[in-house]
């Protein structure tokens, strides 16, 4: 196009977005819920890489973390319980041009939704996928989830739940295709904010387990992590994060990881205590579905209709 510079850089400016432009409502999440917090780092990513609302989809299921697209002024699909990652695939197959995040909670994706978060890593559509674990049901009142600890007295439970948590990011790195996996506490913003954006970089499908408070039900629960920053573990990598000075001044216990390097990041992802906070995963050399299966050699919506109908016309029985 051949634009003055002066007109150029109106427009440019003009398209610029603030904050303002991706929050919708008021959040009804409790007060110290660590939801708000993911919310604030997400509408901050937005900003900086400047997506544009109309082509940008945030997609749950149901839960307290699921009511994430409705403070969200982008587009959003608020879908039903565990099916968040099929509803996700199909807007990003119909419309691979689209920036899309899925919200689920922990009994979302590694209960109900199980089966398709397992199919979901395996398709690597380029999905950014915001796991807020709470480690309970919050949305109906205190049951155990499958990330709850051992011993955790809920209204399912309530002499203790008798199972080891499931471990989200050991799952997610043993299933075949697997290409990001990060986890992240909502508690350290700044981190918070660096592990989204490098899951919304990562072409594929990025995987971010972030440990969320929630002081309605769970109001002790990370408390002992909050107390003493040695308890979390920091990974840093050139290809990975680097980790600032004024964060490093806090918490000081940092290994080197290279996120290429799955057997030590499946032995890192095991350890619940410390807390590893990083990207724990990355191979960017995993093809993405919608890649293989282009749409483009897909069929147009005019030769599916010619399909149908011919198939129709074979069990139609036209009137005498
Ligand atoms: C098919 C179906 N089963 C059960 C429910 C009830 N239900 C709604 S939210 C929820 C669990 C929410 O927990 P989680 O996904 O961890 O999200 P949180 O509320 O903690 O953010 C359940 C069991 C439902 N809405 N639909
Ligand atoms: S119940 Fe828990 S998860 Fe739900 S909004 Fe309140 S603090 Fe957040």
């Amino acid at each position: 196009m051949n634009m003055p510079v002066t007109q150029r850089l109106i427009k440019l400016h003009e398209t610029q977005h603030n904050l303002e432009d991706y929050q919708a409502g008021v959040p009804r999440w409790c007060t110290g819920c660590g939801d708000n917090a993911i919310l604030a780092a997400v509408q901050r990513l937005c900003r900086d890489e400047d997506l544009a609302p109309e082509r940008t989809v945030f997609v749950s299921g149901i839960g307290c973390s699921s009511r994430f697209p409705h403070y969200m002024k982008t587009y959003g699909f608020h879908g039903i319980h565990g099916r968040a990652f099929p509803l996700a695939e199909g807007v990003k197959m119909a419309r691979p041009d689209l920036s899309v995040f899925v919200n689920t909670g922990d009994g979302d994706c590694c209960s109900i939704g199980a089966a398709h978060w397992i199919h979901a890593i395996r398709y690597n559509m380029n999905l950014t996928v915001l796991l807020h674990d709470n480690h309970v049901y919050g949305l109906t009142k205190k049951q155990a989830s499958p990330t709850s600890p051992i011993g955790l007295k809920s209204n399912t439970t309530p002499r203790g739940s008798t199972l080891e948590a499931m471990n989200p990011l050991t799952v997610t790195l043993g299933v075949t295709n697997c290409s990001f996996v990060a986890q992240v506490v909502d508690w350290i913003p700044e981190l918070l904010y660096d592990v989204i954006r490098a899951a919304y970089l990562h072409r594929g499908f990025s995987f971010v387990r972030i440990i969320q408070r929630c002081p309605e039900f769970l109001p002790k629960m990370f408390e002992p992590w909050l107390q003493d920053p040695n308890r979390t573990l920091l990974l840093s990598h050139r290809n990975g994060l680097q980790i600032s000075p004024e964060l490093s001044r806090t918490y000081k216990n940092q290994i080197e990881h290279d996120p290429m390097n799955m057997d030590r990041a499946r032995e890192i992802a095991s350890s619940e205590d410390p807390i590893p906070v990083g990207i724990l995963y990355n191979n960017p050399a995993i093809p993405c579905y919608e890649d293989l299966r282009s749409v483009a050699s897909m069929r147009t919506f005019e030769q599916i209709r010619a399909g149908l109908e011919t198939e129709l016309d074979k069990v139609t029985v036209w009137p005498e």
